[in-house]
């Protein structure tokens, strides 16, 4: 036991500081790369097959109607590379078709996570012998840098709506910093979920079966277990609403009562107010004109949209 916490506490200095930071702020937030822990990781996958959330069934039936013309608009010989690939699941669609256009092909999925990157790298290899996964662990900042050192045309996935954490300032820096790792001629497929009716965005995010509110939740778990905090889970509850203004989905986790919560490994002592809110996600819904302006401010230019029939889902793609 005695030797173990200086260890734990390494390996969750990042954790520490963006919680000590989040919980020092009015409101009360946390950063949502938290949520992806092993357990969050499996909920997350568990998500994207619910029925109410339709972004990723979405996203991917695109792929399987655009492939070919993704493919044709992109130009010929290109070595893809995802960014936050997770098990890259959606994106075998894409590397068949590329497949089809050349006799072997390069694929460099990118994520923080070494399981995922693992299991993506044992099914593609298995389903497509004439593919070459190269696995690079790295966060963000990371990745990008990485992509500086790929040769090869480039075709950039940056799908899953994955840039709708982010606020609209923090999309346009992270886009510029890609796009100056990259070279004339590659290019960049964004994936963005598009705005509308909070009937059908709501239950996205608020399924009837708990996996979002256990997904959401399981960031104080985590703090149970890495910064050995002593929340309640059940004193809380998930929310999800609609931020017009903002144009994005809010995740909050709602304090049910007066309470205190210590966090041991950072000797932290929080109060919460009955009703008070822990921010834990944005989840940003774009506009043609929103995609058009970050697109525009990160000096990309955008060549061509695909969306599904009810234009839920959006996939462009843009050219360095
Ligand atoms: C992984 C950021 C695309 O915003 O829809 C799903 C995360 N949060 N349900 C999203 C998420 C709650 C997801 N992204």
């Amino acid at each position: 036991m005695a030797t173990s916490k200086p260890l734990q506490f390494l390996a969750s200095d990042a954790t520490a500081l963006a919680v000590r930071r989040g919980f020092s702020a009015v409101p009360k937030w946390l950063p949502a790369w938290l949520f992806y822990d092993e357990v969050g990781s499996v909920l997350f996958e568990e998500i994207t097959r619910l029925p109410e959330y339709y972004p990723t069934r979405t996203e991917r039936a695109i792929f399987e109607a655009y492939a070919g013309e993704i493919l044709e608009a992109a130009g010929p010989s290109v070595t893809l590379v995802e960014l936050g690939a997770g098990t890259a699941t959606k994106t075998s669609v894409l590397i068949e078709e590329v497949l089809r256009r050349q006799t072997q092909a390069l694929f460099y999925p990118i994520d923080v996570s070494v399981s995922a990157l693992q299991e993506a790298a044992r099914q593609l290899g298995g389903q497509f012998p004439r593919l070459r996964v190269n696995p690079i662990v790295a966060d963000y900042t990371g990745g990008v840098e990485a992509l500086g050192r790929i040769s090869g045309r480039k075709l950039v996935l940056y799908i899953g709506s994955s840039i709708g954490n982010f606020e609209p300032d923090e999309s346009v820096r992270i886009l510029r910093r890609m796009k100056r790792s990259l070279r004339p001629g590659d290019a960049l497929l964004l994936g963005t979920d598009f705005a509308k009716s909070p009937k059908i965005l709501i239950p996205a995010y608020d399924d009837a079966e708990g996996v979002t509110a256990a997904f959401n939740k399981n960031i104080l778990a985590r703090l149970n277990r890495e910064m050995d905090a002593d929340f309640k889970l059940d004193a809380f509850r998930h929310i999800a609403l609609w931020n017009k203004r903002c144009s994005r989905i809010e995740m909050h986790l709602q304090s049910l009562s007066a309470q205190h919560v210590f966090l041991s490994m950072i000797d932290m002592d929080l109060s919460f107010t009955s009703g008070e809110r822990i921010h834990t996600e944005n989840s940003y819904k774009y506009t043609m004109p929103m995609v058009e302006t970050i697109l525009r401010e990160s000096r990309f230019c955008l060549e061509h949209t695909w969306c599904d029939r009810q234009k839920w889902f959006g996939v462009h793609l843009a050219r360095v």
